[in-house]
C-alpha cells in the first residue's frame, strides 16, 4: 500500500562514525546558510554529525511507533463491528506498517541499517511513542486512536513535513495523504459513537477519559524541559515546539469533541481569548517518562509481539536476502 508515486531512497553505506570529528567551521556555516533559504539537505550532502544523529533517533523513533502503533488497533482487526468497519481497520494497520517501512528507508539514507534499528527497538534501546504503551481496551478505544491519535500525529506530521532533509519529508507527505484516510475513518467511528446508543456513548467517555492524558503527552514535554527542541528547530527538522503543536491539536480537535457532548477529563481545559492559548492542567510528566523508558502498561507486550514477529520472519528474510546463483529452483529459458 506504499508503492504509489513514492521512489524509495537510496541507503546510506557511509559507516555511523564517519562524521565524528570537529566541524569544519566554514562548512557548518554553508549548511545553515542553505537551511535559512529553506533548501532541502540531501542524503549525499554534507551536514553536521549532531544533524545526522538527530535526524536517525527522531526518523527511527517515528518508524518504531508507526509499526508498534499498528498493535493496539491491529488486535481488534477479529473484532471489529461489521465488514466495512474491518474492512477500513485492516487497510489502516496495513497503510502504518508502510509507514514504518518509508521511514526505515529515510533513516537508512543517514547510514543505520535497518537491522540495526530493530535490534535498537527490541533490546528496548530506541524508543517509541508514549500512546502505543497503553491498550485498546474497548471498540472506543480504536475510534479514539483512529480519530485523536491520528490527528495528533497529522498535526505534526504536516509542519514536519516543511522540514529540512529532503528524504524524511518526502516520506512525511506521503504518510500524511493516507493518515487523512484514517482520521476521516476515526471520525466516523466516534461519530457513530457518540450519537449512538447511551451505552456506546458511554463507552466512548470512557475511552476518552482513559486516552486523555496519553494524547497530552503525546506532544513531547513542555518546551521548557524539552532537550532536543533548540537543535531541532534550528535545523529545521522541527517545525513547531511542542507546546506549539499541543496547543494547535487542542484548538482544531477540542472543540469537536465538546461539540458531540464528550467531556474531557481536565476542568481547567480552555481557550484563553487574550492570548489565544489554550490552558490546561499539566498531565503527570513523571508517568510519561516511566511510559518512554519501559514502563507502561504495555510496553513488555507490545516488544514480546514484535520479538515474536522478528523471529517467525527470519527465514523469509534469509531467503529474500539470498543471492542469486546459477541453483535457480526453475531453470530460466
Ligand atoms: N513518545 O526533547 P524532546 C502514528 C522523548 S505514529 C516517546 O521534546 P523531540 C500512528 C524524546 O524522544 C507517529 N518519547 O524530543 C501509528 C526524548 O528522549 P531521547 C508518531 C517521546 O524529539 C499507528 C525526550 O522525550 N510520531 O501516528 O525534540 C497508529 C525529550 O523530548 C515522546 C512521531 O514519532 C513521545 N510522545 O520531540 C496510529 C513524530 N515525546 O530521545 C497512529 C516524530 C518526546 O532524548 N517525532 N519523547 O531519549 C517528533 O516529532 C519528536 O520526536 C517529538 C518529540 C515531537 C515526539
Amino acid at each position: 500500500m506504499y508503492g504509489g508515486g513514492y521512489i524509495f531512497e537510496e541507503p546510506n553505506k557511509r559507516p555511523l562514525d564517519a562524521d565524528q570529528q570537529p566541524e569544519d567551521p566554514e562548512k557548518l556555516a554553508a549548511f545553515e546558510d542553505r537551511i535559512t533559504r529553506g533548501e532541502k539537505i540531501e542524503p549525499g550532502d554534507w551536514m553536521p554529525a549532531a544533524y545526522r544523529k538527530q535526524l536517525i533517533r527522531l526518523i527511527e523513533q517515528h518508524a518504531h511507533s508507526e509499526i508498534i502503533g499498528a498493535l493496539p488497533e491491529g488486535t481488534w482487526i477479529t473484532r471489529a463491528p461489521g465488514f466495512k468497519r474491518k474492512l477500513a481497520l485492516i487497510a489502516k494497520v496495513q497503510d502504518e506498517i508502510g509507514h514504518g517501512q518509508l521511514l526505515y528507508n529515510a533513516a537508512e539514507t543517514l547510514g543505520k541499517s535497518r537491522e540495526a534499528m530493530i535490534n535498537d527497538l527490541l533490546s528496548g534501546k530506541s524508543k517509541y511513542s508514549n500512546v502505543f504503551n497503553y491498550p485498546a481496551e474497548t471498540w472506543a478505544d480504536v475510534a479514539v486512536i483512529g480519530f485523536l491519535i491520528d490527528a495528533a500525529a497529522i498535526v505534526n506530521q504536516v509542519a514536519n513535513a516543511k522540514g529540512s532533509y529532503g528524504p524524511y519529508c518526502r516520506a512525511l507527505e506521503r504518510i500524511c495523504y493516507e493518515e487523512s484516510f484514517h482520521l476521516k475513518q476515526g471520525h466516523d467511528a466516534f461519530i457513530e459513537l457518540a450519537i449512538g446508543t447511551p451505552a456506546q456513548k458511554a463507552m466512548l467517555q470512557d475511552a476518552l477519559n482513559r486516552w486523555w492524558p496519553p494524547i497530552m503527552h503525546f506532544f513531547g514535554p513542555p518546551d521548557k524541559s524539552s532537550s532536543h527542541s533548540e537543535q531541532l528547530m534550528r535545523w529545521k527538522v522541527k517545525m513547531a515546539s511542542n507546546d506549539d503543536m499541543r496547543n494547535q491539536f487542542l484548538e482544531a480537535y477540542v472543540p469537536k469533541i465538546w461539540e458531540l457532548g464528550l467531556t474531557l477529563p481536565d476542568p481547567a481545559l480552555m481557550k484563553n481569548e487574550i492570548t489565544g492559548r489554550w490552558e490546561y492542567t499539566d498531565p503527570d510528566w513523571d508517568e510519561f517518562f516511566r511510559v518512554i523508558n519501559g514502563e507502561g502498561p504495555c510496553n513488555a507486550e507490545r516488544l514480546q509481539v514484535r520479538k515474536w514477529a522478528e523471529e517467525q520472519g527470519r527465514w523469509v528474510r534469509k531467503a529474500l536476502m539470498q543471492p542469486i546463483t546459477e541453483k535457480r529452483a526453475f531453470p530460466v529459458a
